[in-house]
């Protein structure tokens, strides 16, 4: 009997008294004790009549217990649906009725508004709060420390996570055990992790970074986290003497950056900074490397495939490239229209193959076959290049998507919600450079008639999509630019207000 994924993060670690996640409150859990917390929540779910293959949706702030459900799951065969904790009601209908979810374990504070959600998809519904309280762990509280390992095959699935689409409806991506298990692997070796490391943990837990990137590695090395809530540049620099390693967005790091705590001496020690997720500025890696006189690591990951490059841990660390193919990922650059490999130093699709890639879309078999090829190529839709040192670089994107501070946004999410108000006859939104988040959605309004209540538009991205996709301009133009054969040109609209934020205090 084996569950290949929990005998190679979790398994190692029973009755270990080694430290696992250091907490804001000062206490430190240890692996032992975190597994235990693990084995009752899993003994939780099983009481709950949820077996192996059932989904179990997870919207919750970021807690010790939160990643012990991720543990339960494992161990019991259940797969793990993480949910952004910013997502509305309405988001959260389309996840768990997609993925047929038949646990909800949400904040108490949503209660309520999942309810009749979880009432519709014939779902059970149960809490965790942030400090580990809610009606999941009253539960957990009577179940044994100890439990047994629901056996299961590298191919199983392991986790389900959404990721929006340029339609504006989002797929479940399915990841296997052995998509997950591979690229922990390669990873802790590529950047050297071992038991010594102790992570600075500041990254939401329900996006591939937080969860499989940093915490699988630190999981598979037996190294330590500091498990933050959420990123605080006081919180990092209190923490960095005890720690070695950071992974973070370009986000945390242009903040750090304007931190005058930041310094090369509270850097010394540390021997890695990772950052992926969005493009990193060349200007943020230089100013970085002269202040602390470390590089950047940069590497380049998708929610389907896990990590595909990265630059090297030895070796030149290249700004403005994402580096190498991870050891068992094979990287080509293809001619968008026909998919043809085009030589050494042309520009065109990166395509991705290796046991990290998924599985597939969850129900949506034609989706799957858009981009995934029967020959185990996943087509990205960003656009790349690779040097002649075998560098990737990503010159752009393939795709209409936004990346802010880190989070996707496909702008036609937000064009459906502002073209259904009054007085609206059409809308674009496109991303443009922002100080802090790199990119911010801005929406240019066609009026209609009367013309469009801007209040109305704001109340309705409030109701309908989580804060971080809301327009933070909404501009009103008679028309929008459009090509001879009609189509929108948003390059051109990204050019006209590509100052918008980076011009004034925004
Ligand atoms: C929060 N807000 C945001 C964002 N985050 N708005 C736009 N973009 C965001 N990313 C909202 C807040 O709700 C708040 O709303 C306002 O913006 C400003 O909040 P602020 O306090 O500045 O933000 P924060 O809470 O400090 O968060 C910023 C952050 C955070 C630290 C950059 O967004 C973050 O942790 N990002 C990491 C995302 C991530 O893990 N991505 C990995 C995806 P109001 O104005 O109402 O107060 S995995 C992936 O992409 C692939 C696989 C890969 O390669 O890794
Ligand atoms: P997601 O769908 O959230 O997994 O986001 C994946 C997308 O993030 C990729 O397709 C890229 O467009 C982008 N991305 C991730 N890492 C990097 C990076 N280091 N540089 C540029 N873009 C990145």
């Amino acid at each position: 009997m084996t569950n290949p994924l929990f005998d190679a993060l979790f398994a190692p670690h029973l009755g270990k008294d080694t430290p696992f996640l250091h907490l804001e409150d000062g206490t430190t859990l240890t692996h032992d004790a975190f597994l235990r917390k693990a084995a009752q929540i899993g003994g939780a779910l099983v009481e709950l009549d949820l077996s192996a293959g059932d989904r179990v949706a997870l919207q919750v702030h970021k807690s010790p217990e939160a990643l012990a459900v991720y543990a339960a799951c494992v161990q019991k065969g259940i797969i793990f649906l993480p949910l952004n904790t910013g997502y509305t009601a309405s988001e959260l209908d389309y996840f768990i009725e997609n993925s047929g979810a038949k646990l909800v374990i949400c904040d108490p504070s949503k209660e309520n508004d999942i309810a009749p959600i979880a009432e519709r998809t014939r779902a059970q519904i149960l809490t965790l709060d942030g400090s580990g309280d809610g009606s999941l762990i009253e539960s957990a509280k009577s179940q044994p420390e100890m439990t047994s390992t629901t056996a299961r095959n590298g191919d199983d699935l392991a986790a389900f996570l959404y990721t929006s689409g340029t339609t504006g409806r989002s797929k479940g991506a399915m990841l296997t055990q052995d998509n997950l298990l591979s690229n922990a692997e390669v990873l802790k070796d590529y950047w050297a992790f071992t038991r010594a490391d102790v992570l600075l943990h500041a990254l939401p837990i329900f996006h591939t970074h937080g969860l499989f990137v940093a915490s699988n590695v630190m999981l598979l090395c037996g190294g330590a986290m500091v498990f933050m809530p959420s990123f605080n540049p006081d919180t990092i620099l209190k923490h960095m003497p005890r720690a070695t390693s950071m992974m973070g967005v370009p986000t945390f790091y242009t903040r750090l950056l304007d931190h005058d705590g930041f310094t090369r001496e509270a850097a010394a020690h540390m021997r890695l900074f990772i950052s992926g997720s969005a493009p990193m500025l060349s200007e943020t890696h230089e100013q970085f490397e002269s202040l602390t006189g470390q590089r950047i690591l940069e590497r380049y990951g998708m929610t389907e495939t896990n990590m595909n490059t990265s630059n090297p841990y030895e070796g030149a660390r290249k700004a403005g490239t994402v580096g190498f193919a991870l050891p068992g990922v094979d990287v080509k650059i293809c001619d968008p229209e026909s998919g043809a490999t085009l030589p050494q130093g042309e520009i065109g699709v990166i395509e991705v193959r290796g046991p990290n890639v998924f599985k597939g879309y969850w129900k949506m078999p034609e989706k799957t076959r858009e981009e995934l090829r029967e020959d185990g190529f996943f087509i990205t839709g960003d656009l790349g290049q690779i040097d002649a040192d075998g560098y990737v670089q990503i010159v752009g994107r393939g795709k209409d998507l936004i990346i802010s501070g880190g989070y996707n946004i496909y702008p036609k999410e937000i064009e459906m919600v502002v073209d259904d108000q009054p007085g609206v006859k059409e809308s674009a939104v496109v991303g443009v450079p922002h100080p802090d988040f790199g990119e911010s959605p801005v929406a240019v309004v066609v009026p209609d008639g009367a013309g469009p209540d801007i209040d109305q538009i704001t109340s309705a991205c409030a109701t309908e999509l989580a804060r971080f996709k809301h327009p933070r301009k909404i501009i009103i133009l008679d028309a929008l630019p459009r090509n001879t054969m009609g189509k929108v040109q948003k390059n051109a609209l990204r050019e006209d207000y590509k100052t918008l934020f980076t011009n004034t205090e925004s």
